[in-house]
């Protein structure tokens, strides 16, 4: 039985009340530990069988952040259902901790690497709400770099609305555009700073509908582009040649349907951005060029990624 919790979780991430790559990756680790400590399954194949419902309903929620099967993948990977119940427990417990901890930890870090790519006095352009890039620009600021940030609407859930409070509650002097303004005022902006849900294999980024513009116009106005992201954001079925999945969400975010009759509304929640246009990517692991994305991926085993 899936714990009443963990449908919570799911649902959460399912309608963004949880949002963001990393917080779905840390909150999918979360769901598995609940169900761990709360299962009153019988025996091992009961308790697996769980883990692997769970495991499934989590999956279903959102297609595109690749941290939510990369922790899932983390967390599962090679349990089996012969092991002691004891045991199977206590591993899905201490590897979703694990994640939780280590996922943490990489955001701290990215911001400490990153914040050295940024200059005293740079003016910088964030899209939609990423813990990695924001990470980058409040570790900047704190060390007492004179920044100061721009930030998109990010249409249509309108993520930007929570990096400007986040950005001006640390006290750096940020501004809001809408979506369609960037390129107006990208002659003022030094380097674009963004986060990542999925990093193909050949460096292209995948993140919020808008973040492929804003990389073309920092490109034409010679801005420099800079990814954020932790290593459970790179996509291993990338390797083998697979894309990965955009989800396109409910046109009554963009508008109320009804008022529109007849007209086909479509509402894309990522787009792609390719490696050409990204300068840097910031990872906890150090800084790479786009084009060495697959060295993060060389730890995968692609034995595992069948069936998954
Ligand atoms: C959020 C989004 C973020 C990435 C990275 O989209 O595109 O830029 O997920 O975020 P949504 P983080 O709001 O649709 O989930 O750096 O926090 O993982």
């Amino acid at each position: 039985m899936i714990h009443s919790k963990v449908k919570q979780i799911a649902n959460d991430i399912k309608v963004m009340k949880i949002r963001g790559a990393g917080k779905i990756a840390r909150a999918t680790a979360k769901a598995l530990k609940i169900q761990a400590e709360n299962s009153h399954a019988k025996n091992s194949k009961n308790l697996f069988t769980e883990i692997k419902a769970v495991s499934k309903l989590l999956l279903g929620t959102r297609p595109t952040a690749v941290s939510l099967p990369n922790a899932v993948r983390y967390i599962t990977f090679d349990l089996s259902p012969d092991s002691d119940s004891d045991e199977l427990k206590r591993t899905v417990i201490n590897r979703a901790e694990k994640f939780i901890s280590l996922s943490r930890q990489a955001v701290k870090r990215i911001g400490e690497v990153g914040a050295r790519r940024i200059a005293d006095g740079d003016t910088i352009l964030t899209h939609c709400n990423s813990s990695c890039a924001l990470s980058v620009i409040k570790t900047a600021f704190r060390q007492g770099k004179d920044i100061s940030v721009w930030t998109t609407e990010s249409r249509p859930r309108r993520q930007g609305l929570i990096s400007v409070k986040e950005l001006s509650k640390a006290g750096i002097p940020t501004t809001l555009v809408v979506d369609s303004a960037v390129r107006f005022y990208m002659r003022k902006i030094d380097k674009v700073v963004v986060g990542a849900d999925s990093i193909a294999a050949n460096g292209a980024v995948v993140n919020k509908i808008g973040t492929s513009q804003l990389a073309l116009i920092a490109h034409e106005a010679r801005a420099l582009f800079f990814v954020a992201a932790e290593s459970y954001k790179f996509h291993p079925q990338t390797l083998v040649g697979e894309l990965v999945e955009i989800e396109e969400r409910d046109a009554t975010e963009v508008v109320n349907p009804k008022e529109f009759p007849g007209i086909k509304i479509r509402n894309p929640a990522f787009d792609v951005t390719p490696p050409e246009y990204i300068d840097l990517i910031i990872t906890e692991k150090g800084i790479i060029p786009p084009q060495a994305a697959f060295t993060l991926l060389e730890g995968f085993r692609l034995e595992e990624l069948e069936g998954s």
